[in-house]
């Protein structure tokens, strides 16, 4: 089979060989017949001609072609190379031409009665750990909380265990959560620290912009992070099997055994599956059932802008555009790099449904550094590019993700539990770390390991299912019949509103923390200085979405109420209470608190 490239260059050769022979020129895209004249004027035409024919590869490829891909990493965006672009927008779009299942899942999980004997295996040497974290880059954080606790853990990861070049952004507040569970040092914050910016802005084109400070406002090189949590998990006793891939799992009543497809076989007693949104385990889970909602993200980090020290958290599109063959609402982020003073990165992203139609990644780049010029006020060709950026977050609205098996834990992008918005996996990481290395902790020394016991960790939580509405709220209807600026209109009638009611409102708002309080301020108020818009908020999502959201939205004021009054009069009593009964209420104590996002401290 031949590639795209090579399909481009024979086709180039042969347009060239006919264009010779009936001596035929593209002037301003029509074909002109040239007089026959000497041949040196003969070359250069022909070489304009062959660029002109070139020019049919698309501008990304152009681009990403241009640009050295050497020495990233997986990561959110995957290995950013052409080849990779165009098998991620395979996958994308064979997902998008699915019905309800995308593919029969491969089963890795299965389940075996009985105790686990050696004998099993052949006599095959087994490595045994407490527990072992697959997938590296978001694992290591609660395989190195729990190594600090004594534990002795092993992680696999199929490649070599890095951070990425791109910086991740966060916020100082949220990286002091990491320093609480124990596995960063303050210190360790200024090193990682690679960019600082301020004011943020929360831009409405056209309507106005809404500026705050410290929000998102750090660019963390996730490459020093993952070394220096690597150090620590190491210096810990922890194990690292690097370049390995999990093949498949057995559970046994008292163990769980992890197969490596290079060989190795690894037992524990429970297994984190860390793997990201696309987990196999997480397949099998769902059966490969199509997600509800996609997040589409592509950018690009460059040198050559000018005004820097400012970072868009949100910047939302006028109108609504067509992007090959569907309506959507493009979205923008833009935060200087750590690289250097005059880098930045800059996304475009987009909420869809996964259905036929959906634009593919390459067309949104297309579009990208079209629109990424007029955004920033810059000119492509005075910028140099670094790097480009894509990928695909799914969204499923039954998140948080409970245990299917027992002595199987989804962790991070694979349980769900990052805010269907902002796709903000390592922010939600960090406020969840605490809990969850405490939890698992518990549930590993008292033996509460099967799916029941290990689903109290990942339990349902009103705040997330609420936010669905937004994204609901934020994606493009196909044929719909609301004004097309009707999704910039009402965000920057909510966010004024939010900013009207001060700091305690939009600042957790801002930071994915959805509260009962606030929220319900923000609605009355949007209600009040803009009624009319009402109806259309109905048509855009719909009235079953919006009832569904009802029930959360009760749920999330009765998780409040619930965290605030009941737990102080039980809290008391929890010592006298039997184990299984202390754990239980525990994990029910959490799943009020964290479901109504009252962990959260201005
Ligand atoms: C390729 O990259 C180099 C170095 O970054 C740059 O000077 C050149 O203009 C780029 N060429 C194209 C066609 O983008
Ligand atoms: C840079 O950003 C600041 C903050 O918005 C703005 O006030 C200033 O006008 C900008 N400068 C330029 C040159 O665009
Ligand atoms: C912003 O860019 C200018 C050059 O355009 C540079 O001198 C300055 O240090 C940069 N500021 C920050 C905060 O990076
Ligand atoms: C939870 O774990 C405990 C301790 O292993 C066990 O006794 C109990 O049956 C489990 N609960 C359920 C519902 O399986
Ligand atoms: C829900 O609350 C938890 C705890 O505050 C927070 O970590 C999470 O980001 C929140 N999620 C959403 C979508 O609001
Ligand atoms: C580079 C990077 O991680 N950017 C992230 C900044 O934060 C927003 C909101 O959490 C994310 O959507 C971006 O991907």
């Amino acid at each position: 089979m031949i590639g795209i490239e090579e399909k481009g260059k024979l086709l180039c050769f042969i347009g060239l060989q006919v264009m010779q022979v009936l001596h035929l020129q593209p002037i301003n895209g029509l074909w002109i017949k040239y007089p026959k004249i000497n041949p040196f004027s003969q070359r250069r035409r022909q070489q304009k001609l062959c660029k002109s024919f070139c020019m049919q590869m698309s501008r990304t490829q152009r681009i990403m072609e241009n640009i050295s891909v050497s020495g990233e990493v997986g990561g959110a965006g995957g290995a950013y190379s052409y080849a990779a672009l165009k098998r991620l927008d395979q996958l994308w779009s064979t997902l998008c031409s699915a019905q309800t299942v995308v593919q029969e899942p491969q089963k890795v999980v299965s389940t075996i009665p009985g105790l686990f004997s050696q004998s099993d295996l052949a006599e095959k040497e087994v490595d045994k750990f407490d527990v072992i974290v697959c997938g590296g880059t978001l694992g290591i954080f609660i395989a190195t909380a729990l190594s600090s606790r004594g534990l002795r853990v092993g992680i696999v990861e199929k490649n070599i265990l890095k951070g990425r070049e791109q910086e991740w952004n966060i916020s100082r507040k949220e990286l002091l959560e990491l320093v609480e569970v124990g596995i960063l040092l303050e210190d360790d914050i200024e090193e990682i620290t690679a960019a600082k910016f301020n004011p943020n802005r929360c831009g409405f084109e056209e309507k106005g912009d809404i500026w705050v400070k410290d929000i998102l406002n750090l660019g963390i090189s996730p490459a020093k992070l993952i070394e220096i949590m690597k150090n620590r998990f190491t210096s810990m006793g922890g194990v690292i099997f690097e370049g390995c891939s999990l093949s498949s799992i057995r559970i046994y009543d008292d163990t769980a055994v992890a197969f490596l497809v290079e060989g190795k076989i690894l037992s524990s007693r429970l297994i984190i599956d860390a793997m990201g949104n696309f987990s196999p385990v997480v397949k099998q889970i769902r059966s490969g059932r199509k997600p509800d909602g996609v997040c589409l993200v592509v950018g690009s980090c460059a040198r050559g802008f000018s005004n820097n020290s400012t970072s868009d958290v949100i910047y939302s599109s006028s109108f609504v555009k067509k992007v090959g063959s569907s309506e959507v609402q493009l979205f923008w982020e833009a935060f200087p790099a750590g690289s250097g003073p005059v880098d930045r990165t800059t996304y475009m992203f987009t909420y869809v449904d996964p259905q036929p139609g959906s634009p593919k990644l390459e067309e949104l780049l297309e579009e990208y550094w079209e629109l990424m010029q007029d955004y920033q006020g810059v000119s492509l060709d005075d910028l140099e590019l670094q790097r480009v950026i894509y990928g695909i977050f799914p969204t499923f609205r039954d998140s948080p993700l409970p245990a299917a098996f027992n002595r199987v834990l989804q962790f991070g992008d694979a349980s769900g539990i990052q805010s269907p918005v902002s796709f903000g996996g390592f922010g939600s990481l960090t406020r969840h770390l605490g809990r969850l290395s405490t939890g698992i902790y518990e549930a590993i020394n008292d033996d509460f390991l099967d799916s029941y016991n290990l689903s109290l960790l990942n339990p349902y939580m009103p705040n997330l299912s609420a936010s669905w509405l937004f994204q609901r709220a934020m994606s493009a209807k196909q044929q719909s019949n609301v004004q097309p600026d009707f999704i910039n209109d009402l965000l920057h009638v909510n966010f004024q509103s939010m900013q009207r009611l001060g700091d305690p409102v939009l600042r957790p708002f801002l930071q994915d923390v959805v509260q009962f309080g606030p929220l319900a301020k923000t609605l009355g108020l949007v209600m009040l200085t803009k009624p009319q818009i009402l109806p259309s908020i109905f048509q855009q999502v719909g009235v079953p979405v919006l009832l569904d959201w009802s029930r959360h939205f009760a749920m999330l004021g009765c998780y409040t109420f619930l965290s605030t009054f009941i737990e102080p009069v039980i809290r008391p009593w929890l010592s006298g209470f039997p184990t299984q009964k202390k754990y239980e209420w525990k994990r029910r104590f959490e799943a009020w608190k964290y479901g109504a996002g009252l962990d959260y401290k201005l």
